[in-house]
């Protein structure tokens, strides 16, 4: 059975980018069309940051977070190297997209998630997925171990986290799409990191443009951390990692090397940003620009805003990354604002919300 074919015009990361990815057998492609996002320009949010600043929408993807990326080349490769299984450890998103991928691909899934600590939104794409969800008592970190732990012991079981290269090849293919949609590559890139794949990706992925001739420079890589969850930022990781933003509570990022390395070679940094600058940029970038992403994928503009009010704007052509939909996480909008009470179905009472509301943004 063929089941790579999808009839959009998205035509996945692997079939758009076969010469640049590892070897995959044709019958073993398993994708949804993921990649090709847009790059939306943010008009308002630029004269903020003091740049011409760009948006990756990552949310657009099939499961609605960059990590379906990586997972198509991860759950190929499996595929066709024989795997039965796969398992990882996730704040969430690498569990929603390993559970579709999984799906796609026809073998089981296993995810080992810190519980309580994932985001509505992707627990419910685990579940509708048919994925077996393995709550621990612990942290992100302690479920990565686990699952390293699992996959060394057992025949036939994939480890899909951003420690497998795979990943890293997949996600890599944003930075190609920046560069093809600029024409060029940005001067700077503003990303979150968590457990540091992302980054680390970025990095590979502009600089085999540059290497390949395509371009003549790459991009300085600007990563930012939650404060409470900012061990590359502190320098040691962090026993337990608090921020409201779900998706990068880690403290001991695998792909750290990559990620120091990606900041030096780039001339770039690696800086932190509280809860409350995380939540600000989210809700400017939904209110300003239309674009809800969920609070992690708020910290690289947090970041920008950040760097422009201490005058180190970046400046030139910049480009975020918008790593997950907001729909994922509903419980951080819904504790900040709620839904009004009903009102009688008349014209005065519309009318007088409207006046009442008048003026406001
Ligand atoms: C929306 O799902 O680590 O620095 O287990 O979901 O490559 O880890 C998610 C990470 C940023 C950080 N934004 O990327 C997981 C997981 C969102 C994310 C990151 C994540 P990395």
């Amino acid at each position: 059975m063929d089941i790579q074919k999808t009839s959009s015009t998205r035509r996945g990361v692997i079939q758009s980018y076969r010469d640049r990815l590892p070897e995959i057998p044709e019958w073993a492609v398993a994708s949804l069309g993921e990649g090709d996002t847009p790059l939306i320009e943010a008009p308002r949010l630029s004269e903020e940051v003091g740049a011409r600043l760009f948006l990756k929408f990552e949310g657009l993807n099939p499961t609605a977070s960059f990590k379906d990326r990586g997972m198509t080349v991860a759950l190929s490769r499996a595929v066709a190297a024989g795997a039965r299984a796969c398992i990882c450890a996730s704040t969430g998103n690498t569990a929603a997209a390993a559970a579709a991928y999984a799906a796609r691909a026809g073998i089981s899934c296993f995810v080992v998630v810190p519980v309580g600590k994932i985001a509505l939104g992707k627990a419910v794409q685990v579940l509708a997925h048919g994925a077996r969800i393995v709550q621990i008592e612990g942290n992100f970190d302690a479920a990565l171990k686990l699952s390293q732990e699992a996959t060394a012991e057992m025949e036939g079981v994939a480890l899909v986290n951003s420690v497998n290269p795979d990943r890293i090849e997949g996600q890599k293919t944003a930075a190609f799409e920046v560069c093809e949609v600029l024409g060029r590559p940005p001067d700077a890139l503003a990303l979150p990191v968590g457990n540091a794949g992302n980054i680390t990706a970025y990095w590979k992925g502009f600089t085999e443009w540059r290497d390949a001739g395509l371009a003549s420079d790459a991009p300085r890589m600007l990563g930012f951390q939650a404060e409470g969850a900012a061990p590359l930022v502190d320098g040691r990781d962090v026993a337990e990692p608090e921020t409201v933003a779900s998706a990068i509570r880690i403290g001991a990022p695998a792909s750290k090397e990559g990620a120091l390395n990606a900041v030096r070679e780039s001339g770039g940094l690696i800086e932190s940003v509280s809860d409350e600058e995380i939540l600000d940029a989210q809700r400017m970038l939904a209110t300003l620009e239309g674009v809800f992403c969920e609070p992690a994928s708020a910290a690289g503009i947090a970041g920008l805003l950040k760097l422009a009010r201490e005058g180190r704007s970046p400046g030139g052509t910049v480009v975020s990354v918008l790593t997950g939909h907001g729909l994922k996480d509903p419980d951080v909008i819904l504790k900040r604002t709620a839904l009004p009470e009903p009102v009688p179905a008349v014209m005065s009472s519309l009318a007088g919300l409207m006046e009442e509301a008048r003026g406001r943004p």
